[in-house]
């Protein structure tokens, strides 16, 4: 996969700025699509297939979504943290605006959504780059974006349309977007059914990567950095498929601390947390762990959304 890493200095900032939002493509650079004869074709199980260019898709209604965005990471290491993670505001035309006008048939359960991009992965070759949901599910959250943070989608990150799975590991946001397929089963391929599936905590078969964990993520200060002795303000994001209700800080062996924690609101946004510390002079290990609404709490290690850890010098 050629993926560029998380700016590890993830800027404090609510949105955040698309020249620092990473990258992930798993078929080689972004296919060049020119907006004058690209075309999303939505088929299947539907009443009427359509075939939209970009000025029908911009003559639908227009709606806008605020929401984290986190990368599972590499499909083959899925208990690795990777915290690659940002919060973007996407604009576009609801997933169910476009599915009103192709009128899915009862029998369509589930949607796929294929992107532009072709090439090879773990060894196979000639793929596209496909994922599924639940038909229901997608109706109800998908955003078909053509714009981030306000501006057109740049060509890495999709252009001209992308889908947005909000809540969703970012791997289920197609990228340069041009197919959509209704059906009455999953399809069967390398990133549906083969990858980006993993085993329940409790054991059973395996199951696709779609709802986010709760995760937390330190923003400052710096692993590695050092700071003045004193008090120090400890700053983070927090994110899960549910909000986040409650954010703890520990300073080496101190116990575990509740952070100030913003609440979501409506959108499914990153949760700020502060809490100040103070670190005598000298190496300090400074954790987070967050829970959510679900009462899911971070493990202490051995998984991807284990607790943050970072470790600093106070001088
Ligand atoms: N068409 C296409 N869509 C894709 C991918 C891809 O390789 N091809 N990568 C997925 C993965 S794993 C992630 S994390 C996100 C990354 O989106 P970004 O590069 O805009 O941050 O896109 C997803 N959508
Ligand atoms: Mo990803």
């Amino acid at each position: 996969m050629q993926a560029t890493p998380a700016d590890p200095s993830i800027p404090d900032a609510f949105l955040t700025p698309v020249e620092h939002l990473f990258v992930r493509n798993h078929l080689g650079p972004p296919p060049e699509l020119d907006a004058a004869s690209w075309t999303l074709t939505v088929e299947g199980l539907v009443e009427r297939p359509l075939w939209l260019d970009l000025s029908a898709l911009r003559g639908l209604e227009r709606t806008s979504l605020t929401a984290f965005h986190e990368c599972f990471g590499s499909p083959a290491r899925p208990d690795v943290p990777t915290r690659a993670v940002a919060n973007l505001e996407w604009s576009g035309v609801a997933l169910a605006e476009v599915l009103a006008l192709a009128t899915p048939r009862p029998q369509a359960r589930h949607i796929w959504f294929e992107g532009a991009d072709r090439g090879s992965f773990a060894g196979e070759s000639g793929l596209t780059y496909l994922k599924d949901l639940p038909l229901d599910r997608a109706r109800e959250e998908v955003l078909l974006a053509d714009t981030v943070n306000g501006e057109p989608l740049p060509a890495r990150h999709g252009f001209p349309l992308r889908a947005v799975a909000p809540r969703m590991f970012a791997t289920n946001s197609v990228k340069w977007l041009t197919r959509v397929v209704l059906a009455d089963h999953r399809p069967e391929h390398l990133f549906t059914t083969r990858l980006y599936t993993r085993a329940p905590a409790g054991g059973g078969a395996p199951r696709p990567v779609r709802e986010v964990d709760v995760n937390s993520r330190l923003l400052a200060p710096h692993h590695g950095g050092a700071v003045p002795a004193g008090t120090s303000q400890v700053t983070g994001r927090a994110w899960s498929f549910e909000p986040v209700v409650a954010v703890e800080v520990a300073v080496d062996d101190d116990g575990w601390r509740p952070a100030l924690l913003q609440p979501r609101g409506p959108q499914p946004v990153w949760q700020r947390f502060t809490l100040p510390c103070r670190l005598t002079p000298g190496p300090h290990r400074i954790r987070c762990r967050a829970t959510d609404a679900r009462g899911r709490v971070q493990p202490p290690s051995g998984a991807r959304n284990a607790v943050h850890t970072v470790e600093v010098l106070a001088v």
